[in-house]
């Protein structure tokens, strides 16, 4: 359900992208209009035509390519004498961005800041009430312990960059 609306605001964004791309391209044309006066249809050359939906697909394209390739793949956590622990590159996003855990064993989330951009400075993670301040280039350890299973979000401050904490049940 998430991953689908996630997919459609990438498509309207592709859409925005696309269409700004047109926007000096009309623009120009209506400039002309008024210097001239003159009610007739400016033509557009077709090579233009074909270039601006050319350049337009091969953004849409672009952005699916990174889309696709952007989406790391779930990563567990190792254990080790009862304690899980997972490493957390903060640059850009959270790499990895799906993390996976056992449920009623406590989970060190080492979070390394890299990004000094202020929006990545404050860890969130709504679920186990923690809002916790990332100095840069340090590595902060946050440490929650997952009763349940099911799927948990972390995010930054503003709730731009987010990841998933998938629990699982102990076996
Ligand atoms: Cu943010």
């Amino acid at each position: 359900m998430k991953k689908q609306l996630l997919k459609n605001k990438w498509l309207l964004s592709s859409l925005l992208s696309a269409s700004l791309l047109l926007i000096p391209h009309a623009a120009s044309a209506q400039i002309s209009q008024v210097d001239t006066g003159e009610f007739r249809q400016i033509e557009q050359p077709l090579g233009l035509k074909v270039g601006v939906a050319a350049a337009g697909l091969g953004l849409i394209g672009i952005e699916l390519w990174w889309f696709l390739l952007s989406k790391t793949k779930a990563q567990s956590a190792t254990a080790s004498e009862g304690i899980q622990f997972i490493d957390i590159t903060v640059d850009g996003g959270y790499t990895p961005n799906q993390i996976v855990v056992q449920a009623g064993q406590p989970v060190k989330l080492n979070f390394l800041r890299k990004d000094p951009s202020s929006c990545l400075e404050q860890i969130i993670l709504p679920d186990f009430n923690k809002a916790i301040d990332l100095p840069l280039n340090q590595t902060t350890t946050v440490e929650v312990l997952p009763q349940k299973a099911g799927n948990y979000t972390f995010h930054c401050g503003m709730n731009m960059f987010r990841g998933t904490m998938t629990v699982k049940k102990d076996t």
